[in-house]
């Protein structure tokens, strides 16, 4: 059985997302495709469990969980981004702002140079540069579309995994790592 142990360890099996897709659909009026509406999206995602804090949020829900950008939220892409999506409600304004500041040049991607930026940066976390590139050769495994750079649900995957460079110690606040608040180039 998935372990619900802590948040950072959220895992569902392929079974539970099964009936959670049927139980969706129960859920709908049986004329309904498989499509969530926006003004329906709040409702379906508490349904299954994610409660969603604020408007901020949701955006990103409804433009970083689009995994086939058609525009729309299909109940395959919540059902199979469940833990994602539970990830990112749960941490959602750290999540969101330490992406934010994290992509330099605001073109929604973490690219490489950017992380490895903030890693050397002077600051008690600094990292050398060869721990820098050791870490981000092995962060590459959350590269799941092998692009080369990390959208923002890599990144909650990453953090998820509890393999995440620029968290703080123990619970994840507003406050930014100081590897990253120092940054004094
Ligand atoms: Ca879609
Ligand atoms: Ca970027
Ligand atoms: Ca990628």
């Amino acid at each position: 059985m998935a372990d619900y142990g802590t948040d950072d360890e959220i895992k569902l099996q392929e079974e539970s997302k099964e009936i959670m897709k049927s139980m969706i659909k129960s859920y709908r009026a049986p004329n309904d495709d498989d499509i969530i509406q926006k003004e329906e999206l709040w409702d379906c995602l508490d349904f299954i469990g994610i409660n969603v804090k604020d408007e901020n949020a949701m955006r990103a829900i409804r433009t970083q969980f689009d995994t086939d950008k058609d525009g729309q939220l299909s109940i395959d892409e919540i059902v199979n981004q469940w833990e994602l999506l539970q990830t990112h409600s749960l941490h959602s304004d750290y999540l969101l702002k330490c992406f934010k500041k994290l992509d330099k040049n605001k073109d929604g991607f973490l690219r490489l140079p950017e992380l490895r930026t903030i890693l050397t940066a002077k600051g008690k976390n600094q990292f050398s540069g060869t721990e820098a590139a050791v870490l981000l050769e092995d962060l590459m495994k959350y590269d799941k579309d092998n692009n080369g750079k990390f959208t923002y649900t890599e990144f909650v995957e990453m953090y998820a995994e509890n393999e995440f460079p620029f968290k703080p110690k123990g619970l994840p606040t507003k406050k930014l790592p100081d590897a990253k608040q120092k940054m004094d180039d």
